[in-house]
């Protein structure tokens, strides 16, 4: 493998995913889902950048507003998400993680690593997916193509799906996140996890590949929606980049 290092990373990736998706499937239906992303480099790319470094927002703070007000995303970026960043980086020098590697190899073994590893690992990952979930707000937002399709045919309408969705982050006890991901067999998924865990993680109740994170902690919302996180909610449907997650579901095609 060490001699493959300098081909094309994204061309790498998207073989093998291919192999570990037929490995998968053809295995038996017990097989952990989370096999087709966990072994070796069998995990798409999150394509966030290598040395757990924050990449920048991909719009101003103030762009999501009547949605997220520009103070709660000024805080949540640069004070929040930052400090998992920085925190995932001292972890990952102190239990010599090579951060040159990709941060879903760690989360795939994170029972191996620390506490302070799962809290800000996860931390750091599902933020940076988090801001690249959101774009401007657009009238008559939603999927297409075969992102829709795989929608209506696992929860048979997208008004199902939202519901469904929405119902995972506003039942979450306390911190956490809700997800839209997709197991081995490409089968869409909605679930949440607890803190900063996210269904990448081998400690997780959910497995598989995330492709939409919806951030449910009280610090994503609390300044505008106080005690209403589902409003928060409920709103937020406006501001989802269905780009970036048909982007996602076409990386484990
Ligand atoms: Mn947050």
């Amino acid at each position: 493998m060490a001699t493959k290092k300098t081909t094309n990373r994204r061309e790498f990736i998207s073989t093998s995913v291919k192999g570990g998706l037929a490995i998968t499937v053809g295995l038996s239906a017990a097989t952990p889902l989370l096999q087709s992303f966990s072994t070796e480099n069998n995990i798409p790319a999150h394509g966030f950048g290598t040395g757990f470094d924050q990449q920048p927002l991909p719009y101003k703070y103030d762009a999501l507003e009547n949605v997220i007000d520009a103070m709660t995303m000024e805080l949540h970026y640069s004070k929040h998400a930052a400090a998992y960043s920085k925190n995932v980086k001292d972890a990952a020098a102190a239990e010599k993680v090579d951060i040159s590697k990709p941060l879903e190899d760690v989360l795939a073994k994170i029972s191996s690593y620390s506490a302070k590893m799962r809290n800000n690992g996860g931390g750091h990952y599902n933020h940076e997916m988090f801001w690249q979930c959101m774009q401007p707000k657009k009238e008559g937002n939603a999927p297409a193509g075969k992102l829709m399709e795989a929608i209506t045919k696992n929860f048979t309408s997208f008004d199902e799906f939202k519901k469904q969705f929405a119902d995972a982050g506003k039942n979450r006890f306390g911190s956490g996140w809700a997800w839209l991901y997709a197991d081995g067999a490409r089968n869409l998924k909605i679930g949440s996890t607890p803190n900063q865990d996210n269904p990448l993680m081998d400690v997780s109740d959910i497995k598989g590949f995330p492709l939409l994170a919806l951030d449910v902690w009280e610090h994503a919302y609390y300044l505008k929606y106080q005690n209403k996180r589902a409003d928060y909610i409920d709103n937020w449907w406006n501001v989802v980049n269905w780009n970036y997650v048909q982007q996602r579901f076409d990386k484990m095609s």
